[in-house]
């Protein structure tokens, strides 16, 4: 198992790197949307507003070849490797989540990308198949000491105003009016279409795709369904389509936070098929609608045992932290991030040695 670190766009920096590889990681995970737009504080993950995070990016340009390779090198520059990027842009991808009349270019997009990052060398593309998003959490002193963090304080289900997919907004001058509520069989629908189209053209590339599940893991959210919210569900996603590049990105404290099932026997049971491309890892207490992120070493999820049982099942992938809550400091963001990998660090340390 290898130790990564997950980045923010404005955060794809020299300094962020070698601050990355001091903490004792090897590896980068990198956000190339702009989630801050909308005004969020810089450094912390953003949480929903009635516009969510704000606009999303540039329809017409979707990322180049000649960036992403970029992007490696100056990541490879200070002795680290681009594992991934994570998220497709919402202005990218709109019409792919509503089935709208631009989905035949977006997906067209979408395989462009895919094949520029296996040409680039990137082997592993994080998405959120999700028309709500990340959305109807709050941010409070919820941790340790007071410490700022996120959670949930009961469900959102205020409609999506028309023009917002994925907590962003792709068309700001949409009219009036809300974004109609689908089936969950009809999100599903969605979803196979997009495999069918999307994982050939990943496996030729070399590519994973790798699914992160609802955050947060509720059955539904502003009116729509969401699609991964329960353990077993992730199952329905790589039965769908058989693959190699068919694969999880996987987020043990969204598990942590779903109603059913046990996050242990989770983590067992699609480490042992190999499905996992790589690992969003963080603590919890509490499960939806009423749940809190918590430092590493502090929530209900026993992290050494969730490590020991992907080591039992060979797991040679990378680990993020997820998310962290924010320290008492000059450097909120980058402290928690310290502090977290430096937990990690030491718990990979101490089963090496087991
Ligand atoms: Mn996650």
């Amino acid at each position: 198992m290898k130790l990564g670190l997950g980045l923010y766009r404005h955060m794809l920096t020299r300094e962020n790197f070698q601050f990355a590889r001091q903490a004792g990681a090897t590896h980068i995970v990198a956000h190339l949307v702009d989630y801050f737009k909308g005004g969020a504080s810089s450094d912390d993950q953003p949480t929903g507003t009635e516009r969510g995070w704000g606009p999303a990016g540039d329809p017409e340009k979707i990322w180049s070849l000649e960036e992403l390779v970029d992007l490696r090198e100056a990541v490879e520059a200070e002795g680290l490797k681009l594992e991934a990027i994570e998220n497709f842009d919402p202005a990218h991808w709109h019409d792919v989540l509503l089935d709208g009349p631009r989905r035949p270019q977006q997906i067209e997009n979408l395989k462009t990308i895919i094949r520029r990052l296996g040409r680039a060398g990137i082997p592993i593309m994080g998405y959120n198949f999700s028309i709500g998003g990340v959305c109807g959490r709050t941010t409070a002193p919820y941790a340790r000491g007071g410490a700022l963090s996120v959670g949930m304080e009961g469900p959102l289900d205020t409609p999506m105003p028309n023009g917002m997919v994925w907590n962003m907004v792709y068309a700001p001058d949409a009219p009036k009016g809300r974004v109609p509520p689908i089936t969950s069989e009809e999100l599903w629908r969605r979803l196979g279409g997009f495999l069918d189209e999307m994982v050939p053209v990943a496996e030729e590339a070399g590519v994973k795709l790798a699914l992160h599940p609802d955050d947060p893991p509720m059955p539904a959210m502003r009116g729509q369904p969401r699609l991964v919210y329960q353990p077993r569900l992730y199952q329905r996603v790589l039965d769908r389509k058989p693959s190699v590049a068919n694969a999880l990105e996987f987020c043990i404290g969204t598990l942590a936070e779903m109603t059913e099932g046990d996050v242990y026997e989770s983590v067992d049971e699609y480490s042992r098929q190999n499905k996992l491309a790589y690992v969003h890892l963080r603590n919890v207490t509490g499960k939806v609608p009423h749940y809190r992120e918590t430092f590493i070493d502090d929530g209900d999820i026993d992290v050494l045992r969730v490590l020991r049982i992907l080591k039992r099942n060979q797991f040679n992938g990378v680990l993020v932290p997820d998310h962290t809550p924010q320290m008492t400091c000059g450097a909120p963001w980058h402290a928690g991030m310290a502090y977290a990998l430096g937990y990690m660090r030491a718990a990979l340390q101490t089963l090496e040695r087991e």
